[in-house]
């Protein structure tokens, strides 16, 4: 490596150090996985009329400064159709992960609603799932469930 290279590399080193103390840090929530094997919704009945039908899922996710309630921003995805499991891409409606910058010890809520996208009819609820994740602490991976589904999310502080 050149004598410049060290140096650029370096330096990126310390923007990354001081950027993991900054006092307004970058929190990540990764949305991975969707898991419904039963394909039902949070009623316990099928997603659709049909008994083989599976679930045609997609997300709103609320993030919330759990301190005051406000919602920092929603997000809603585009729905994918007849699925009993689902790995989140980058793409799916908006950008996966979620990158939002908040005061450290901010202690951040993400509340995640699944609903099951009707052609006819209202969208129904498959389930709602809460994380929650203190700024500027170490990245944990959860998996929670509701009704017959389960959601697992990353959450991690980047910068
Ligand atoms: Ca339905
Ligand atoms: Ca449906």
């Amino acid at each position: 490596m050149s004598r410049l290279l060290v140096a650029v590399f370096l330096a990126s080193v310390v923007a990354v150090c001081s950027a993991q103390n900054s006092t307004t840090p970058t929190v990540m929530f990764k949305l991975e996985r969707y898991s419904n094997p039963n394909n039902q919704l949070q009623d316990g009945s099928n997603c659709d009329p049909f008994g083989w039908s599976k679930c045609d899922p997609y997300v709103v996710v609320h993030v919330r400064n759990s301190a005051n309630v406000t919602d920092l921003q929603t997000f809603t995805s585009t729905p994918t159709n007849d699925v009993s499991s689902l790995d989140f891409q980058m793409f799916i409606g908006f950008v996966n992960p979620l990158l939002i910058k908040v005061p450290k010890g901010t202690v951040v809520d993400l509340s995640v609603t699944i609903y099951d996208d009707d052609d006819i009819g209202q969208d129904e609820i498959i389930g709602t799932y809460w994380f929650l994740y203190v700024a500027g602490t170490e990245a944990k991976r959860e998996t929670k469930t509701a009704g017959s589904a389960s959601l697992t999310v990353m959450m991690a502080t980047v910068g």
